[in-house]
């Protein structure tokens, strides 16, 4: 049996998933490039006070390698990193790794993939795999004057941890999960927190409560409770929460009903008032958050609903004429969620770029491959069901059918395969007409919502998802 050679773009959490699963299948040819020094991806890059998953630690991690140490019911995000990271030696798959080296192009020829590299190298595969994540480039507001203020000024997601913050005025713009997890944790912190709100968001309770250590010894030692809390996890989050997104009924307003009771948390009239999201529950992706209301009420945090004029070197002057001092800038401002996989450079045997074939916004076949594009698979590809989910369940899904195909190739059964056109269309056309009963149609803007303004998201539970993946459909394929 030949063995295939696959390269494998990204070493975060999906990058790593699809090496483990290959390694478990006998394919050993694996390079995994990897443009960072370091595996763990969004876990690696976000670094700000307060980041925490808001996915609970018992579902948000690999069915096959589940962890009794999680310290908390949501995990903090260095305890994630550092779960990834010991996953890359536990499973071997560090070795296969080529850190400091970002693919910036790929072409299809003579049945294979020739792969450059950063790094001025070329290599090539009978696969590529793009792991490449999914809010991975940093939006930056376009917000007149920001470059000409004093002091620090940084996006969220490239913490700059040299620069202090304790006692200090510090100014945050955005309250999307990220904006509101620093604001729970820096409140007290900084002397003053000056909270910038474009459009309030809806938050669902979830008090981030501390395992105990008899919780984690029995973890320890009776590795089935750790099946059981992922199965909980899973269940609850699939028949509750996934529903409630998807369609009308019950699950979508018992999650509007806990919203608006949270809500109701906000003593002050004219504040809860300014905090009233103008759309539905989970228009938006829906926020959890344990320690947001509590902070905004506090008398040093001032949540700022005016809108932002410009930034002028001592502060940010909001439309009101006021100028709202700060020594510390936060961008919290979100990430371009449409840059997927690039801005890698992908070309198809017929000269067609993915420029080209994603013009009209990213399209697939069932989240993980392409009409045209032989023998090349994404991990967290478009519309994967990505929102209040656990994109690890994700990766695992679509990590097993691409490594399906990979068996066939080592089988010999194929050595080209790619998703017929129709059968992509049809697909597409099929999730075009389910989005009207999500939610993300309600009247909102996100980003969620591509350019032809319908969502970018799978219309159906995880769970379809993965049962969707589960079975690979031949007659869909060309292959040869
Ligand atoms: O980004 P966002 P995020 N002037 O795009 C505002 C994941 N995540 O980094 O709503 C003023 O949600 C913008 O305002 P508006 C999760 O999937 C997961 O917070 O557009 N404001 C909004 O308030 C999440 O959805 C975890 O009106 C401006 C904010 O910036 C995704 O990351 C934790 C502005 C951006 O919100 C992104 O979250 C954290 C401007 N010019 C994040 N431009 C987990 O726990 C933008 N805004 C798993």
């Amino acid at each position: 049996m030949a063995d295939p050679r696959v390269i494998i773009v990204g070493a975060g959490m999906s990058g790593l998933c699809m090496a483990i699963k290959l390694r478990q299948a006998g394919v050993g040819d694996i390079t995994i490039y990897e443009k960072a020094g370091a595996v763990g991806g969004t876990w690696r890059d976000n670094t700000y006070p307060g980041l925490t998953c808001d996915v609970p630690s018992r579902f948000y991690q690999f069915s096959f390698a589940t962890n009794p140490e999680w310290t908390h019911l949501y995990s903090p995000g260095p305890e994630i990193c550092a779960y990834l990271d010991d996953i890359a030696d536990r499973f071997d798959v560090r070795r296969h790794i080529v850190f400091g080296t970002e693919v910036t192009a790929a072409r299809h020829t003579g049945g294979r993939w020739h792969v450059e590299t950063s790094a001025g190298g070329t290599d090539e595969a009978d696969f590529l795999v793009t792991a490449t994540g999914v809010l991975h480039h940093p939006r930056h507001p376009d917000i007149p004057g920001l470059g000409t203020f004093a002091g620090a000024t940084f996006h969220s997601a490239r913490w700059d941890h040299d620069v202090p913050l304790r006692g200090r005025r510090v100014a945050v713009v955005g309250t999307g999960s990220t904006g509101v997890q620093i604001t729970a944790d820096l409140a007290g912190t900084a002397g003053r927190l000056l909270l910038f709100q474009r459009t309030a968001q809806w938050i669902l309770p979830a008090p981030n409560r501390a395992y105990s250590r008899f919780t984690r010894a029995a973890h320890r030692r009776l590795p089935v409770l750790d099946r059981l809390g992922y199965r909980w996890h899973e269940t609850v989050i699939s028949k509750v929460l996934s529903q409630a997104i998807i369609k009308p009924g019950w699950q979508r307003r018992l999650i509007g009903a806990m919203c608006r009771r949270n809500l109701n948390k906000v003593a002050d009239p004219d504040l809860r008032r300014r905090l009233t999201p103008p759309d539905e529950p989970m228009c938006k992706r829906l926020i959890a958050s344990g320690g947001f209301y509590d902070a905004v009420q506090r008398d040093d945090v001032e949540l700022v609903t005016d809108t932002i004029s410009h930034v002028e070197p001592r502060g940010i002057v909001t439309a009101d004429g006021r100028l709202h001092e700060a020594d510390v800038l936060v961008l919290a401002t979100g990430f371009d969620a449409h840059a997927y996989v690039r801005p890698m450079g992908l070309v198809a045997p017929d000269g067609r770029t993915l420029e080209e074939a994603w013009r009209d916004g990213p399209r697939a076949y069932r989240t993980v491959a392409l009409p045209g594009f032989p023998n090349l698979f994404f991990l967290m590809g478009p519309h994967s069901p990505i929102g209040n989910y656990s994109l690890i369940a994700i990766a695992e899904a679509q990590a097993g059918y691409i490594t399906g195909w990979i068996r066939r190739w080592r089988a010999g059964l194929v050595t080209s395969m790619a998703p017929r056109a129709d059968a992509t269309e049809a697909y597409n056309e099929a999730m075009r007409q389910a989005m009207p009963r999500t939610i993300w149609t309600s009247g909102c803007a996100s980003w969620y919502l591509g350019k032809d303004g319908l969502p970018e998201l799978w219309p159906w539970t995880p769970r379809d998802h993965a049962r969707m993946l589960s079975t690979p459909e031949f007659a869909e394929f060309d292959v040869s």
